[in-house]
C-alpha cells in the first residue's frame, strides 16, 4: 500500500471552481465566457491566496507571541521561478485546480503558460535563496526572506543572426502579478547622503534625501507543515511627487526627476557597476533593502513599542547575509542601535555581532565586494564612520591576540581608501560558512586565512542543497511517481533521505526497465517542448548531454564546446567513421554578463559551432548542438529531467559549490565533472564508480600555476586539441572570417586562466567510458538510478537543519 502524505484539502474541485468564478468576477470583473486564460491564471493564484492566508496568519502571529527565534535571510536576490503550480502543490489544491480549470472550459496549459517567470536573481546563488525559504517554511522554521522587488529582473537574452547574445529589458510586472501582496501601510523610510554633526555631545546623522520602502509580500508556503512565511521584498517609491511648478513651465522631465531617482533604486537587478553612478546605483540598493529590513523587524517583534528592549533582538531574529550584499547592514544596525535607541557602542557590538551571520559563495578573490570609503562616505557618512570604528576595534583584538602588524594590515577592513565587506562580515557576525565542504576549506585555507587562524571557531560548513518539491515533485512528476512507488510512500517529499531506500531496486531489472522508461518519456516531452518553444528538433532517441549554468571562463564551457570540435574534426578528417559515432545531443544554456567579452564570444562560438555542425549531413543523427536562449528556471524544470549527462567541469577549486549537479544526481542524470565543489560531495555519496571524474585536483592545479602555466604546450602537444582550436581560429565556424573568434583564441593559446587545455586530454579520454556505459542502456540506468538513491542529502531541508543546528541556532515553530 502506498502511503500518500501529501497535504489535502478540504475542498472539492466543484468548490475551487467556484471560487475561481468568485474571483473572476469580484477581482476580474469578467464572466468565465469572456475571460481569457490570463485572468484564470489571477482568479485561480488569489482563490489560491485566501486557502493559505489562515496559515500565514497564524504563523505570523506564533513567530511574535512564540518564543521561537525567527531566521530574517538577507539576499539581493530570490529566483522564485513560477509561483503557481509550487503553490498548488503546497496548499494541496493541484488536482482540483486541474478539474476546476477544465471545468470552466480552459485547458490547464493554457493558465499555466499565463504566468510569467520572475527573474530576479543572476544564477544559483538567487535560486539557493529561494530554495532556501521553500524549506524554512517545509520545516516549519519561521522566517523572512527580505530583498529587492526589483522592476526588472535579470535581463532576456536572445541570439542575434550571427550568434551574438543580445540583452533586452525583462519587464516582468508588464500585466498584472497576483503574488505579491503591496502593503503601502507598512512603509519604511530610508535616507542617504548629507552629513554627520554634533549634537550635545552626539553625532547626529542629517541625511540629505530619503526613499520611501514600501513591501511586497509573498505567502511561501511550506510543504505539509502548515506553515507559510513571508518573503518580503522591497520596492522603492519617491515622497516627492512631480514638481508642479516645473511641471507647469513644460519642464517635464526635471518635474519629475526626483521621483525617477528614487524609484531607481529598485528599477533593476545587478545594474552594470563599471562607472562610478552605477557603483553608488548598487550601494544605493544594498542599504535601500537592509536598512528597511531592519527596522521591519523591529517593527515585528517590539509591535507597538516607542522604548523596546533591543538587548533581546538577537532572541528575535538571526539575520542571515546571502553573501556581501547585505554587509552593510552591520554598520546599520550599529547605527540604529546608538542612534536611534541610545545603547552604547558595547551594547550595540554585542547585540550586532550576535544577530548576523555570513555566507561566503564565492572563491573568486574579484567577486568579493569592496566599496571606496569615498562612495561610502558620500551616501552613507554615519556608516563610514561606524565601519572605521569597527576596524580600530578590530585591530586592537587582533593586537592583543599577538598577530603580527604586517597581517594586521592585510586583514583591514577599512583600509582607508576602501571597506572589504567580506572582512567586514567576517568580523561583525558570529559565523562563517562556504557552501561545500571543499570551499569552506578552501574560505579557511586560503581566501580567508587570516581570519580563520584568528577566529576559528566562526568557521563552519554548510554545503547546499535544492528543494526536492520543484525539483523533483513539479519537474518530474513521472520520476516521483516512480519513487513513490517504490519506496511505498511519498513521504521523501519532506524527508529526501528516505530515498536510499531505492538503491536495492537498482539490483532489480523490471524496477530498472521502468527508471529508464520515465527518463525516455522526459525526453519525448522535452524534445516536444524545445519544437515548441525554440523550433529545434531534438531527436529523443539520442544522449541528452546538457551543460546550464552562467557563462563564465572557471565553468569551462569552452572545454565542452573544444572537446565537441575535436569530435566533428574526427568525423571530418576521417579519423572517425561517423557509424561508430554515440548519437549525442548537446544541449547548452547561459547568460552572460552583458560586460564579460570573452564569456560572450564563448556564446557566439557555441552558437556558430550549432549552426555549422546541426547543416553538416556528414554528421547528421550523430552529433548535434542546440543553444535555447534565455536559461531560466522554467527552462531548467524541463531540460534536468530529460537529462542524461550532466556537465559539472570547472576548474578545480572555482565552482563554491553548484546547485545544478545536485539537481541533476536527483533527476537520473550521470554527471561527468572535476573534483570541484560539491561534485566532491556528491561523488563520495553515489560511490566513485558512478560519477564520471576527470582533470586536475586542486592541488594540481595549484602546482601547475607555480611552475608556470604554459597552455600553447599543451596545443603543441595533443593534436585533437591543435585541430580542434585551428577550426575556432581559420574561420570554419564564422564563414572563413579569423577574425570573430581571434580574441579567444589568443586568450586561450597565451593565458588560458582557467586551465582548459590542461584538461582537455582528461576530458576526451573520459568520454569513451562514458560513451562505453551508455551502450549499455540497463547498466547506465543502473548507475543513474544509485545517483538518485544516494542524493537526499542535498534536499535544502537538510541544508536548512544544518544552518539551524550549526549557526541559527532556534527550530520549527512551536
Ligand atoms: C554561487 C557559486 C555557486 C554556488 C552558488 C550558491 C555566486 C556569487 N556564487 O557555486 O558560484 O552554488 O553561489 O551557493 O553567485
Amino acid at each position: 500500500m502506498t502511503e500518500i502524505t501529501a497535504p489535502k484539502s478540504p475542498v472539492t474541485a466543484a468548490e475551487f471552481a467556484d471560487e475561481i468564478r468568485e474571483q473572476l468576477k469580484y477581482t476580474q470583473g469578467v464572466t468565465p465566457e469572456q475571460a481569457k486564460p490570463a485572468d484564470v491564471y489571477i482568479a485561480a493564484s488569489a482563490a489560491i491566496r485566501r486557502h493559505l492566508v489562515d496559515s500565514w496568519m497564524k504563523t505570523q502571529a506564533d513567530m511574535v507571541n512564540g518564543n521561537t527565534k525567527a531566521v530574517g535571510y538577507l539576499s539581493a536576490e530570490f529566483l522564485m521561478g513560477k509561483q503557481l503550480r509550487n503553490a498548488l502543490l503546497n496548499a494541496g489544491l493541484t488536482e482540483q485546480f486541474n478539474e476546476a480549470v477544465e471545468a470552466l472550459g480552459f485547458s490547464v496549459q493554457d493558465v499555466v503558460d499565463a504566468e510569467y517567470e520572475p527573474g530576479l536573481g543572476n544564477g544559483g546563488l538567487g535560486r539557493l535563496a529561494a530554495c532556501f525559504i521553500d524549506s524554512l517554511a517545509s520545516l516549519g522554521v519561521p522566517a523572512f526572506g527580505y530583498g529587492i522587488q526589483y522592476k526588472y529582473g535579470i535581463f532576456k537574452q536572445e541570439f542575434d543572426e550571427t550568434g551574438k547574445q543580445i540583452e533586452t529589458p525583462d519587464y516582468w510586472l508588464a500585466n498584472e502579478e497576483p503574488w505579491g501582496h503591496i502593503d503601502y501601510n507598512r512603509d519604511q523610510k530610508v535616507s542617504f547622503g548629507g552629513e554627520v554633526v554634533e549634537e550635545n555631545g552626539k553625532k547626529v546623522w542629517k541625511p540629505a534625501w530619503s526613499v520611501r520602502a514600501v513591501p511586497v509580500d509573498y505567502m511561501v508556503p511550506g510543504y505539509a507543515s502548515g506553515r507559510v512565511n513571508t518573503l518580503r521584498l522591497w520596492t522603492a517609491k519617491s515622497y516627492d511627487e512631480f514638481d508642479l511648478l516645473t511641471f507647469n513651465k513644460s519642464e517635464y522631465l526635471d518635474a519629475v526627476k526626483p521621483q525617477v531617482e528614487a524609484e531607481n533604486i529598485s528599477k533593476i537587478l545587478y545594474p552594470e557597476d563599471s562607472t562610478p553612478q552605477g557603483k553608488a546605483l548598487r550601494l544605493e540598493q544594498q542599504y535601500f533593502f537592509v536598512s528597511a529590513s531592519i527596522h521591519d523587524a523591529i517593527r515585528v517583534f517590539y509591535p507597538g513599542q516607542d522604548k523596546p528592549d533591543l538587548t533581546t533582538f538577537a532572541d528575535k531574529i538571526t539575520f542571515q547575509l546571502n553573501d556581501t550584499h547585505p554587509v552593510i547592514g552591520i554598520p546599520e544596525l550599529m547605527r540604529v542601535l546608538m542612534d536611534e535607541y541610545g545603547y552604547d557602542w558595547g551594547t550595540a557590538w554585542t547585540i550586532t555581532n550576535k544577530t548576523f551571520n555570513y555566507t561566503c559563495h564565492t572563491l573568486l578573490p574579484e567577486a568579493l565586494e569592496v566599496w571606496p570609503s569615498k562612495l561610502i562616505g558620500e551616501l552613507l557618512p554615519r556608516h563610514l564612520e561606524i565601519i572605521e570604528k569597527i576596524n580600530a576595534q578590530f585591530e586592537a583584538e587582533l593586537k592583543a591576540k599577538g598577530i603580527a602588524d604586517e597581517t594586521i594590515k592585510d586583514m583591514a577592513i577599512y583600509t582607508g581608501d576602501s571597506v572589504r565587506m567580506a572582512y567586514l562580515a567576517t568580523y561583525g557576525g558570529s559565523h562563517v560558512n562556504g557552501v561545500a565542504e571543499l570551499h569552506s576549506q578552501l574560505l579557511k585555507d586560503v581566501t580567508l586565512k587570516n581570519f580563520s587562524d584568528a577566529y576559528p571557531d566562526k568557521f563552519t560548513n554548510v554545503t547546499n542543497g535544492v528543494t526536492p518539491r520543484r525539483f523533483i515533485k513539479l519537474a518530474n512528476p513521472r520520476l516521483s511517481d516512480l519513487i513513490t512507488e517504490g519506496l511505498g510512500t511519498d513521504k521523501w517529499l519532506s524527508d529526501l533521505e528516505l530515498l536510499k531506500g531505492l538503491e536495492p531496486l537498482a539490483a532489480d531489472d523490471e524496477f530498472v526497465k521502468k527508471f529508464a522508461a520515465v527518463k525516455q518519456a522526459n525526453k519525448v516531452d522535452f524534445a516536444n517542448y524545445a519544437k515548441r518553444e525554440y523550433g529545434f528538433d531534438i531527436d529523443p532517441n539520442t544522449m541528452i548531454n546538457t551543460m546550464v549554468k552562467r557563462l563564465h571562463e572557471y565553468k569551462r564551457q569552452a572545454l565542452k564546446i573544444l572537446a565537441l570540435i575535436a569530435r566533428y574534426a574526427d568525423i571530418k578528417s576521417g579519423k572517425l567513421s561517423a557509424d561508430d559515432v554515440m548519437p549525442r545531443t548537446v544541449v547548452f544554456g547561459a547568460k552572460a554578463a552583458p560586460g564579460y567579452y570573452l564569456a560572450k564570444q564563448t556564446i557566439q562560438l557555441i552558437n556558430n559551432v550549432a549552426r555549422v555542425v546541426n547543416n553538416d549531413p556528414e554528421v547528421k543523427g550523430k552529433l548535434n548542438v542546440y543553444f535555447p536562449w534565455n536559461y531560466n528556471v522554467r527552462l531548467a524544470q524541463h531540460l534536468i529531467p530529460a537529462t542524461d549527462l550532466d556537465e559539472q567541469i570547472s576548474q578545480a577549486g572555482k565552482e563554491a559549490s553548484g546547485t545544478g549537479n545536485m539537481k541533476f544526481a536527483l533527476n537520473g542524470a550521470m554527471t561527468v565533472g572535476t573534483l570541484d565543489g560539491a561534485n566532491v560531495e556528491i561523488r563520495e555519496r553515489v560511490g566513485a564508480e558512478n560519477f564520471f571524474l576527470f582533470g586536475m585536483t586542486v592541488d594540481e592545479v595549484d602546482a601547475l600555476y607555480a611552475a608556470g602555466y604554459d597552455p600553447k604546450k599543451y596545443y603543441d602537444a595533443n593534436p585533437r586539441l591543435k585541430a580542434a582550436i585551428d577550426m575556432v581560429a581559420d574561420g570554419t565556424f564564422s564563414n572563413g572570417d579569423k577574425t570573430v573568434f581571434e580574441d579567444l583564441v589568443h586568450d586561450w593559446l597565451t593565458k588560458d586562466w582557467f586551465m582548459t587545455l590542461a584538461d582537455f586530454g582528461a576530458y576526451t579520454d573520459i568520454q569513451a567510458e562514458i560513451e562505453a556505459l551508455y551502450a549499455q542502456p540497463l547498466e547506465w540506468n543502473r548507475k543513474a538510478l544509485i545517483n538518485v538513491a544516494n542524493s537526499g542529502y542535498f534536499s535544502s531541508d537538510r541544508s536548512i537543519e544544518d544552518y539551524l543546528e550549526r549557526i541559527w541556532k532556534t527550530g520549527p515553530l512551536k
